[in-house]
């Protein structure tokens, strides 16, 4: 097909011809290859003699794969249509039903599933592979509010129920389905949380990513096993969409499919209505070493094209923008016969033949299963490179002028009596107009062609899908002593609770049973908390080995990388690390081989930065260890606003299953994660930890006796007070802030003739949830002898008022209130950070060991047991300023 259209700026019309020709020339007797060899040395040489080639990274507005080329699919093309038109049907009726005869607003998507059927189907039919004992099979990340239609085609296998269906949104009272895919929800159905637009595909990305590394370290098989994620086109605007796409080209990410359902709308209104969403993508794609298929026309148009001698239809297909796409779905055959192809009048003549029912009829690729299962078969084979599949759909498809390509369509939650009988003709299901009126599901029986071509399809693919494995061989992990040196007294040394965290790490990947399971993660930060010793010892992942001599070779702790490397750097890029992250963090389901990642980060860029992956990472049962290092408003003394993390703890106890510490002592560091290990590991609970680790170095004690269970639930007792004194108060600390609470203890007693007793509280948050469970447990049992909660069991009977103070915002430590049995005082560091010395921070928020002090009196002196002339002149010997600024308002 060459272009012989006429350009306005062609000078030499014939001259132009000669040189088509003459490639035409080349492509028939030599080949594509010699072909792309020439044009390749004309480019060189061009750009050597200075010429500014044109820069073109897109290609014509048509199917990447020329016809001659399609691998034909080797189904029963007709079985397949009428399977798909009753998971159509289902999927449309099951949303219907749910939004019916009631009052629950309960939602759902229709024509998201209408425009991305065939896309779903031929993979279900042809390539998707289950888990099963033989075998791995690929994982899916499905578009999230396409979910219907996946309930579906499950419906029509057998696999779940009508009252199944009749319970979409309906979860409460069990046996019900999930608005979108949840793993928490449905935990043998769905594997990963897609509908937080954007999460998905960059889950998919390092999914691939972390298969490739699992391979390297014989620890999961290398084969053909294939991560296929779908995205909306409107998804692809979120930065995690596009943001990692670079990673997979250079990775050479073959096992990685994009299928990015271009129906040029979002919810609001078209993706690209002044563009084309499927070129730009393609050069973005393309740009990024993807191997790019696009899919943009159904094999109806193929007769016209082979007729487009002259390019003509080829140009009127470049030139339209996707408003006037949509357009022509939405406004049907007669509409497109005057606006597309009547703008030129050769074109109008090309299709004088058709009437405007086949205009509309001249489909799209996305809508073809012949042209999806060329693209597929073609994902399928390809080397080296990830491929992305564009494949151009319509919106609502099928459901007539009230759905299809309306601007309004993604919230379509019903049909009225006549589009949904023109439905049910269009799709051919035997119900009658009579049988309509109940809006029912309809399955035929199992005996049926359809549903034993359904069946026999997926047993020859292993199984059913979606699927998801819950369980795993539990891991032998390690006694506490295992942990020896972090039990004991640091001595003289003076180090930070993230040192003693890199020695623990080091020591587990030694570790006979567990060991190789360890994969430490870093963002670009190893140096930052000290673990550039593991770079040498473990060596940095990197799928090509080490191509070069590192600049510090010399060096013992020099900068490995290497092709089995067990630790994972990600660069500046701490979306990708939790990715990492969760994809490692669930490798006891997906690869039913359990790691146990550790991702250690700056903690101002955890939970606040990536939080709604923290989030996903409750939904998808991750287990693993998050370690927020550099933590504390005041105790990263230097970095300032940005970088002093007050409130990650509060944000960690937002996803219900994350369990969060904030230690001061190695021997917490040591306890916790041991623990962690064992529940997550050996008890298989489904939680994961956050754990906060400080850059200040001091002296570690001795572990006190007893006191681990006091860590893992949240507080011990630290010191308890020996004095005869009267005035006694508890004193509570956690993370650094401990510290400034037991020089609090000694000034209080020395000065003041105040005794305390120091409780270190671990965990404010596992405190809280505790009290709560307890407060709800005795709310609903008023007859039973009430329960206490371990907060009230430790301070019950304690002697005086109670004072906490810890490096984040106050909510954190008056969380527990509810059940402190006496008068409690919190410190903490709301405000905006800044950066200057500790000791400053520390005054300054109002948590140093004056403050403590301050505070411990101040209760005191409302208990009357000292009087206000006592608190004054402590004030004034501590040298605060008493009308210093609010820290909140400065
Ligand atoms: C992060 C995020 N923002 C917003 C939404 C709400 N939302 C759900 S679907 C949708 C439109 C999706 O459009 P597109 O990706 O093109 O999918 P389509 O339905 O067209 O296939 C939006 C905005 C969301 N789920 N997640
Ligand atoms: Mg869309």
């Amino acid at each position: 097909m060459t272009d012989r259209t006429p350009h306005t700026n062609d000078i030499d019309p014939l001259e132009t011809a000669e040189w088509v020709d003459a490639l035409e020339a080349v492509i028939k007797n030599e080949g594509m290859e010699r072909a792309h060899y020439l044009l390749k040395q004309l480019s060189d040489h061009a750009t050597r003699t200075g010429a500014q080639l044109p820069y073109a990274l897109t290609t014509p507005f048509r199917n990447t794969i020329p016809v001659q080329d399609e691998t034909p699919m080797p189904g029963d093309v007709f079985m397949e249509r009428r399977i798909r038109s009753m998971v159509r049907w289902n999927a449309l009726i099951m949303v219907m039903r749910a939004n019916m005869n009631n009052d629950d607003e309960l939602g759902g998507h229709i024509s998201t599933f209408q425009s991305v059927a065939t896309l779903f189907d031929v993979g279900f039919n042809h390539f998707w592979r289950a888990t099963n004992d033989e075998q791995l099979g690929d994982l899916l990340y499905i578009q999230g509010h396409s979910a219907p239609g996946i309930y579906s085609r499950s419906f029509l296998e057998g696999r779940l129920s009508e009252e199944q269906l009749d319970n979409f949104r309906r979860e409460v009272d069990g046996n019900g389905l999930s608005s979108y895919p949840h793993p928490w929800l449905m935990p043998d159905y769905w594997q990963f949380p897609t509908v937080s637009m954007g999460l998905g595909p960059i889950q998919a990305i390092y999914q691939a990513h972390i298969m490739r590394y699992l391979s390297a370290r014989e620890l999961v098989a290398r084969d053909d096993r294939k991560v296929w994620a779908f995205l909306g086109d409107g998804e692809i605007d979120e930065p995690e969409s596009l943001g990692a796409i670079s990673l997979a080209g250079r990775e050479q990410l073959e096992n990685l499919v994009f299928v990015v359902n271009c129906n040029l709308q979002r919810l609001d209104g078209p993706v690209r209505g002044n563009g084309k969403i499927i070129q730009e993508l393609e050069g973005v794609f393309r740009g990024a070493g993807w191997n790019v298929i696009k899919v943009v026309w159904g094999g109806l148009w193929d007769p016209l094209l082979a007729k487009d001698k002259d390019g003509l239809l080829q140009r009127r297909m470049d030139e339209c923008v996707d408003g006037e796409y949509q357009n022509y779905k939405a406004n049907g055959g007669a509409y497109t016969r005057e606006h597309f192809f009547g703008k030129y009048p050769e074109l109008a003549e090309m299709v004088a033949h058709l009437s405007d029912e086949q205009i509309y009829k001249l489909n799209r690729g996305g809508h073809d299963p012949d042209k999806v299962y060329a693209a597929y078969a073609e994902a399928k084979r390809t080397k080296g490179q990830p491929t992305v599949i564009l494949a151009h759909t319509v919106k609502g498809y099928g459901t007539g002028d009230k759905g299809e390509a309306q601007m309004g369509t993604h919230s379509l939650k019903k049909l009225d009596k006549e589009t949904l009988q023109a439905f049910r003709d269009k799709y051919v299901i035997p119900l009658s107009d009579d049988e309509l009126e109940s809006v029912p599901y309809y399955r035929p029986p199992a005996d049926r062609p359809e549903m034993e071509y359904m069946h026999q399809k997926r047993r020859e693919l292993g199984g059913y899908l979606p699927a998801r494995i819950d369980d795993f061989e539990a891991l032998e992990t390690p006694a506490l002593d295992a942990f020896k040196a972090q039990l004991e007294s640091s001595g003289e040394r003076e180090i930070s609770t993230t040192m003693a965290f890199v020695r623990m790490l080091s020591n587990l990947t030694k570790d006979k049973q567990i060991g190789k399971r360890i994969v430490p993660i870093v963002p670009d930060e190893a140096r930052t908390f000290g673990m550039e010793g593991l770079f040498r010892q473990l060596g940095i992942y990197s799928s090509s080995g080490q191509l070069y001599e590192p600049v510090d070779a010399a060096q013992v702790m020099y900068y490995k990388e290497d092709k089995k490397g067990q630790m994972l750097e990600e660069g500046i890029n701490e979306s990708g690390a939790m990715s990492a992250w969760i994809a490692l963090a669930t490798a006891y389901s997906n690869y039913r081989c359990p790691m146990i990642p550790f991702y250690i980060y700056y903690s101002m860029f955890g939970h606040q930065r990536i939080g709604d992956l923290c989030w996903a990472a409750g939904d998808i049962q991750a287990r693993g260890f998050l370690l927020g290092a550099t933590s504390g408003r005041t105790t990263l003394n230097g970095e300032g606003l940005q970088h002093q993390d007050g409130h990650s703890q509060i944000l960690a106890n937002t996803v219900p299953n994350c369990i969060s510490y904030d230690a001061t002592f190695a021997y917490e560091v040591a306890v916790i994660v041991q623990d962690g290990m064992r529940r997550m590991y050996q008890e298989k609970q489904a939680v994961y930890y956050y754990l906060t680790l400080l850059n200040e170095n001091y002296q570690h004690p001795e572990m006190p006796e007893d006191a681990a269970e006091g860590i893992i639930k949240g507080m011990y007792l630290f010191r308890e007070s020996v004095g005869e004194s009267e005035l006694r108060v508890q004193l509570l600390g956690s993370g650094a802030i401990l510290r400034e609470v037991i020089a609090a203890a000694d000034l209080l007693k020395e000065q003041f003739n105040v005794e305390a007793d120091i409780w270190a509280v671990t965990s404010f948050n596992e405190l809280t949830r505790d009290g709560q469970d307890v407060e709800r447990w005795n709310m609903l049992h008023p007859q039973d002898e009430p329960r206490e909660s371990y907060v009230t069991q430790c301070l019950a009977g304690q002697p005086g008022p109670v004072i906490a103070a810890t490096d984040y915002m106050k909510n954190y430590a008056d969380q527990i209130r509810g059940w402190v049995p006496v008068s409690y005082r919190v410190l903490g560091t709301d405000g905006f950070g800044r950066s200057d010395s500790r000791q400053k921070l520390r005054h300054f928020f109002e948590v140093d060991r004056h403050f403590v002090a301050l505070a411990a009196l101040t209760s005191l002196q409302e208990e009357g047991r000292i009087g206000a002339e006592v608190v004054a002149a402590a004030i004034q010997q501590f040298g605060i300023d008493a009308d210093k600024p609010n820290p909140l308002k400065s």
